[in-house]
C-alpha cells in the first residue's frame, strides 16, 4: 500500500495499491472537488507551504502505510463491509480527518478492486452482481463556470444528456458530435474554445441564455433533436454564489436575487429549453429553496442535491423526510468509503428517488466510478465533458462495460422524454 500521484489540477492525491496474500492486487486514486459541500469528510492535506502550496499529501500517505496498513493485515478483503467499519472506527471522527478521507477512500476502493480479481469478475460485477448490466445515461459537462473556469458564467456547469441515444456507445457519439459543433459555433462567434477543469468550453458569455441557445443549436447542427435525442441539465453549484441569504451573480455583473427570484430564473429556462435536471439550484443551506423547486416542478424534472446531501446518509434522509429533492449526487469521496456509498445509493433506490454516480473535478485516469455506475443501476452517470484524458477515461470504460456485457446490456433513459 501505497503512494502520492498527481490528479488532473497537477496537486497531489493518492493512489493506493492493496496487495492480497493471495497475490491478487487492486489499485485506486482519489479524486478531489473544488466546489465542495461544508459537511463532506475532509482530505487530509499536509499544510506545509513549502510543498504544493500546503497542499501534500504525505500524512495521508503515511497512514496508509502504517497505521491503516497494521490494522488490516490479517482481514479477509471480502465482505467490504468490516474492512470499511475498521477504518471508520480507527479514524475515529466524524469528517475523517485524523486518517483523511482520501487515506481511508483510497485503501477502501482498492481493496475492492483486489476482492474483485481474487473473485476473478470485473468490478461492476463484484460490486453489483449478476443483474449489473444497465449502462448509465452520461450527464457531459460542455460548458464550465462557476470555479472550474475563470469565465464571465456564475452556474458551474452545462452539460448535454444524450438519453435518447439506442446504447451508450451511441450515446458517447451524440455528445462527441454536440461537443464538436459547439466548437464550431464558438469560434465562429469569436469566443475562446479554451477548456475548465472539467473539460468543457469556458468562454465568456453573457447570459445563461446565450450558453443555452449554443447547445441547443450545437445539438441540431449535427442531426439530432434536441429533448428527445439529448436533453439539457445544469449544476449551478448555486452554494458557490450565496451570500447572506441570496444569490449574487458576480462573475456575469453584479446582480443580486432573492430565492423566489432564482426559482422564476429556473422556471423561465426549463419553459424555454429541454433541460430534463437541475443540481445544487439552491445553496445547501437553503433547504427551503429546494422545498419551493420540488413544489413547482418535481413532477417534471429531476432536482438533485450534491452540496445538500455530500452523499451522507444523514442529510439524504432530511431530505426524504421533507421531499426537499426527488435525486442525490453520488460521490464516494464526499462520504469516504465504499460501504457508506452503497448505503446512501440503497436510501435512494428505497425512497424511489434518482442518483447520479458523479467525478470530482479534480480526477484521475481511474475508473473506479465507471464500474460502479453499472453496479449500482441506477442508469445515470455524471463523468465531464469530451475532452481531457481524466473524463474521456470514464467513458472509455463504460463502452468496453458495455462490449463485454454484448447483447446482456441495457441502456434506458431514467428520463421522461420532452
Ligand atoms: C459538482 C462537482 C463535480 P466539484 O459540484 O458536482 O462536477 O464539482 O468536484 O468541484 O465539487
Ligand atoms: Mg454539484
Amino acid at each position: 500500500m501505497h503512494s502520492k500521484f498527481s490528479n488532473s489540477r497537477g496537486y497531489p492525491t493518492l493512489r493506493v495499491v492493496a496487495r492480497l496474500d493471495n497475490g491478487h492486487a487492486g489499485t485506486a486514486s482519489v479524486p478531489s472537488g473544488a466546489s465542495t459541500g461544508r459537511y463532506e469528510a475532509l482530505e487530509l492535506r499536509d499544510g506545509d507551504m513549502a510543498r504544493y502550496g500546503g497542499k501534500g499529501v504525505l500524512k495521508a500517505v503515511s497512514h496508509v502505510n502504517g497505521i491503516i496498513r497494521d490494522r488490516l493485515m490479517g482481514m479477509a478483503a471480502c465482505p467490504q463491509e468490516p474492512i470499511d467499519t475498521a477504518l471508520i472506527v480507527l479514524d475515529g471522527t466524524e469528517s475523517k480527518i485524523k486518517l483523511g478521507a482520501n487515506a481511508i477512500l483510497g485503501v477502501s476502493m482498492a481493496i475492492a478492486r483486489a476482492a474483485a480479481s481474487a473473485a476473478g469478475v470485473p468490478l461492476y460485477c463484484y460490486l453489483g452482481g449478476v443483474s449489473a448490466t444497465r449502462l448509465p445515461v452520461p450527464m457531459m459537462n460542455v460548458i464550465n463556470g462557476g470555479r472550474h473556469a475563470q469565465n464571465s458564467l456564475d452556474f458551474q456547469e452545462f452539460m448535454i444528456v444524450p438519453h435518447g441515444a439506442p446504447n451508450f456507445a451511441e450515446a458517447v457519439r451524440y455528445g462527441a458530435e454536440t461537443f464538436h459543433a459547439l466548437h464550431e459555433l464558438l469560434h465562429k462567434a469569436g469566443h475562446s474554445t479554451a477548456v475548465g477543469d472539467e473539460g468543457g468550453f469556458a468562454p465568456n458569455l453573457r447570459t445563461i441564455e446565450e450558453a443555452c441557445e449554443l447547445i441547443v443549436e450545437a445539438i441540431r447542427k449535427t442531426g439530432l433533436q434536441p429533448g428527445t435525442d439529448v436533453a439539457l441539465a445544469f449544476d449551478p453549484a448555486a452554494s458557490t454564489f450565496a451570500n447572506d441569504g441570496k444569490y449574487v451573480f458576480a462573475k456575469s455583473g453584479d446582480k443580486t436575487l432573492s430565492r423566489d427570484e432564482l426559482l422564476s430564473l429556473y422556471n423561465g429556462l426549463l419553459d424555454a429549453y429541454p433541460i430534463v435536471s437541475i443540481e445544487d439550484g439552491f445553496a445547501e443551506d437553503d433547504w427551503d429553496g429546494f422545498r419551493l423547486q420540488m413544489a413547482a416542478c418535481g413532477d417534471r424534472i429531476q432536482i438533485v442535491g450534491d452540496d445538500l446531501y455530500v452523499t451522507n446518509p444523514r442529510f439524504i434522509q432530511k431530505g426524504i423526510d421533507s421531499r426537499a429533492t426527488n435525486a442525490v449526487l453520488i460521490k464516494l469521496n464526499q462520504i469516504g468509503t465504499v460501504t457508506e456509498t452503497m448505503k446512501a445509493v440503497q436510501m435512494c433506490r428505497d425512497a424511489g428517488w434518482g442518483y447520479v454516480i458523479s467525478h470530482r473535478s479534480g480526477e484521475t485516469e481511474d475508473t473506479f466510478i465507471s464500474d460502479f455506475a453499472v453496479a449500482m443501476g441506477g442508469g445515470q452517470i455524471k463523468a465531464g465533458s469530451l475532452s481531457r484524458s481524466e473524463r474521456l477515461a470514464k467513458y472509455n470504460r463504460l463502452l468496453e462495460i458495455e462490449r463485454e456485457l454484448g447483447p446482456a446490456a441495457v441502456y434506458e433513459s431514467p428520463f421522461l422524454t420532452h
